[in-house]
């Protein structure tokens, strides 16, 4: 059976949406990252990047959640658009445009404003101004569309929904209000059954919620240098 290593965290919670919708059979390994599983040889052989989610199925072993969605979607046959280049460019496109600013600028949004030990004024300018940028991009597109690409629900839509359903922790529960068609897509993926069992994966095991000094190391290694 398919294995999943995952945690509670954005990245991992949108393959698992993808594996509930497509019915996949799978076993879900937790990675606690609070407790510095990540870096675990066992895991670092699945992904050496030390991070949530990978999978192993058979003997294809798949890391980085983009490239999850990617190779389940096309091995699947499921939550592609019609096979057309127009419609694989503009996939490609999205999934990238998640993959290289989405995620990296929510990450970093969050990092600076809720877990860097200083407040640090122009760190939290720079990752808000870029996520709430590239969140502004989703929007405009989704202003004139249903679903991301083609007139369908696909591994864009689930990938877009991972971190805009945090927007509130990205940049404020205050921004939902400048992203109304955002919104629309993630309420209406969230209110999906499968949608709610993702969600709820991560209350299938106890994953350590302080974040006390292991967890800072665990994730946080940089502190580490400038404490040497
Ligand atoms: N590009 C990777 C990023 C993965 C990532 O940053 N995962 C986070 C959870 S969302 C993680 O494992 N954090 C633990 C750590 O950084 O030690 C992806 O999309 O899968």
């Amino acid at each position: 059976m398919l294995k999943f290593y995952y945690s509670g965290a954005p990245n991992p919670t949108k393959v698992a949406l993808f594996l509930e919708e497509a019915g996949l059979p799978y076993e879900a390994i937790p990675i606690d990252t609070r407790k510095g599983d990540q870096h675990k040889p066992e895991f670092l052989a699945i992904n050496p990047n030390a991070k949530v989610p990978a999978i192993v199925d058979g003997d294809a072993t798949v890391f980085d959640s983009n490239a999850i969605l990617l190779y389940l979607a096309e091995k699947t046959g499921k939550f592609l658009p019609p096979n057309t280049p127009a419609n694989r460019g503009e996939l490609l496109s999205w999934l990238m445009f998640v993959a290289t600013g989405v995620g990296p600028y929510s990450g970093q949004s969050v990092h600076f404003r809720h877990y860097a030990p200083e407040k640090l004024a122009y760190a939290i300018n720079r990752y808000t101004f870029e996520a709430e940028r590239h969140f502004g991009i989703l929007d405009k597109r989704l202003a004139s569309k249903r679903y991301m690409v083609a007139e369908t629900y696909t591994i864009v839509d689930m990938d877009v929904w991972g971190w805009s359903r945090l927007i509130p922790t990205v940049l404020g529960e205050e921004f939902w209000a400048k992203f109304p068609n955002l919104k629309r897509l993630v309420d209406e993926i969230s209110a999906r059954p499968a949608a709610m069992r993702a969600a709820a994966l991560k209350d299938k095991h106890k994953f350590k919620t302080e974040m006390d000094d292991e967890a800072k190391r665990a994730m946080f290694p940089q502190n580490l240098r400038l404490a040497s």
